[in-house]
Order: structure tokens, then C-alpha cells, then sequence
């Protein structure tokens, strides 16, 4: 009788990224803006997701939308001062591990 064992090829990583936020803000008092600049950053290869709730007035560098999209560098909000703004985001790393939603408030 012949046995055939076959490894099942694993990458071992069960451990999910960790991402971290800066977040640089500024008041323009003539405007009654805040400008936030945001950088998100994982502590291994991943795909950071990310979604902003709240009352956009522009957006550089990603998508003027609610609904969750990709991070792809960093990018600048603008919103009134009087309000806040929701950043919430997550990484996926190249195993597959998702990491739990972390919350921010902006500014
Ligand atoms: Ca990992």
C-alpha cells in the first residue's frame, strides 16, 4: 500500500495587520473649513480600506464618496468646523487576515 502525504501549503500568518492613523488638521477661520491631512499605515504588506462619514466639502486624493474604498497614499479632507468627521478603516493583509474596524474622529 502506498501512502502519499501531501503538505498543504500555509503561510503561517494567522495575525492580522495593525494600522495606525495620522491625522495633521488645520482651521481656516474665514472659510469655517478644517482641512485634515490623513496617512494611513499598516505594519506588514496589506490593503488598507477606508471610509469617511460626514459632511465632505472636498477631497484630495481619494474618492468624495461614504462607502468604503482602497487607501491609496495620503489624502486631504475638508469640512466644516462645526462638524466632525468619521474615519474608519481596516487592512487586509496577503494572507487574508482582516483586521477589526478602528474609528477615528476627525479632526
Ligand atoms: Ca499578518
Amino acid at each position: 500500500m502506498n501512502v502519499i502525504v501531501q503538505d498543504v501549503p500555509t503561510s503561517g500568518d494567522t495575525t492580522p495587520p495593525i494600522t495606525t492613523d495620522q491625522v495633521f488638521s488645520a482651521n481656516i477661520p474665514f472659510l469655517g473649513q478644517t482641512i485634515s491631512l490623513v496617512i494611513l499605515t499598516a505594519d506588514e504588506p496589506a490593503s488598507i480600506s477606508f471610509r469617511l462619514l460626514g459632511n465632505i466639502i472636498n477631497i484630495v486624493g481619494a474618492a468624495n464618496t461614504a462607502s468604503w474604498q482602497p487607501y491609496q497614499n495620503l489624502f486631504l479632507v475638508t469640512f466644516p468646523t462645526s462638524e466632525t468627521m468619521t474615519l474608519e478603516y481596516f487592512a487586509t493583509d496577503t494572507a487574508g487576515n482582516i483586521e477589526i474596524t478602528k474609528t477615528r474622529t476627525l479632526p
